[in-house]
C-alpha cells in the first residue's frame, strides 16, 4: 500500500509536497479532494486542511513543512536541506511559504460577499506579497544552488501560485527572480504538478 497524499487541485502547499514527492520518486498515491467538503479528513487532520499525507500504517502528517522533511528524509538523505547556512535556508523556505499564504488569504478576503470583504486587508497582503518578492530578488543568487532543493522548490511554487491567483507583473521589478523561474519552472516536477 502506497502512501496518500490528500490534495487539492491548486493548493501550493499540496503543490509544493507534490514537487518533493516527483522529485524524491517518493511512492505517494494523490487523492484531490474538496477539503471543503471533506469531514472525513478530521481524524486524520482535526484542522481539515490539505495537504496530509497518510502513511502505510495509518499515521497522519500535516502540514506541508512536515510532510516534505518526512519525504527527504525517508527518500534517501535529507539532501532537499542541504546548504551552507541550513538556517537561511529554513528562512527562505518560511518566506517561499509565507507568500503562498498571503496569496491564500488574499484570495480568500476578494471572495468574500460584499460588505465583508476588506480592501485593507486585501492591500496589505498585496504588500505583503510585494515585500517577500522584493526580498528575494535582492537576494536571487541564494537560489542558484544546484537543483533541486526545498527553498527553491516552495518558492517556484510560491511564485507560480502568485501568477495563478494575483499578478505576472511581478516579474517587471524581479527580473533575476523571474529568469530563475523560468529555468526551474522547466523540471519534470513543476510541469507533472502544475495546475490545469
Ligand atoms: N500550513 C499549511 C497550510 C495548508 C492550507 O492552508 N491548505 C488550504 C488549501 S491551499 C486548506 O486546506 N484550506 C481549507 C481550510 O483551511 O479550510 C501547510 O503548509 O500545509
Amino acid at each position: 500500500m502506497a502512501m496518500i497524499l490528500y490534495n487539492g487541485p491548486t493548493s501550493p502547499f499540496g503543490r509544493t509536497v507534490k514537487v518533493t514527492a516527483l522529485e524524491l520518486r517518493a511512492p505517494v498515491e494523490e487523492r484531490v479532494i474538496d477539503v471543503y467538503a471533506a469531514a472525513f479528513l478530521d481524524d486524520a487532520n482535526p484542522l481539515r486542511q490539505i495537504p496530509t499525507l497518510v502513511l502505510e500504517n495509518g499515521q497522519a502528517l500535516y502540514d506541508s513543512r512536515v510532510i516534505c522533511a518526512y519525504l527527504d528524509i525517508q527518500g534517501g538523505d535529507g539532501s532537499l536541506y542541504r546548504a551552507a547556512d541550513a538556517w537561511a535556508l529554513q528562512v527562505r523556505i518560511a518566506l517561499g511559504i509565507g507568500l503562498m499564504e498571503a496569496g491564500l488569504q488574499r484570495r480568500m478576503e476578494i471572495l468574500r460577499p460584499d460588505g465583508e470583504r476588506s480592501p485593507s486587508v486585501v492591500e496589505k497582503l498585496e504588500a505583503r506579497i510585494g515585500r517577500a518578492i522584493d526580498h528575494l530578488e535582492r537576494a536571487a543568487e541564494e537560489l542558484a544552488a544546484p537543483a533541486p532543493r526545498m527553498d527553491q522548490i516552495v518558492w517556484a511554487c510560491a511564485l507560480e501560485y502568485t501568477d495563478f491567483r494575483f499578478t505576472t507583473a511581478w516579474r517587471a521589478t524581479a527580473p533575476r527572480l523571474a529568469e530563475w523561474l523560468e529555468g526551474f519552472a522547466r523540471r519534470e516536477s513543476m510541469v507533472e504538478s502544475r495546475p490545469a
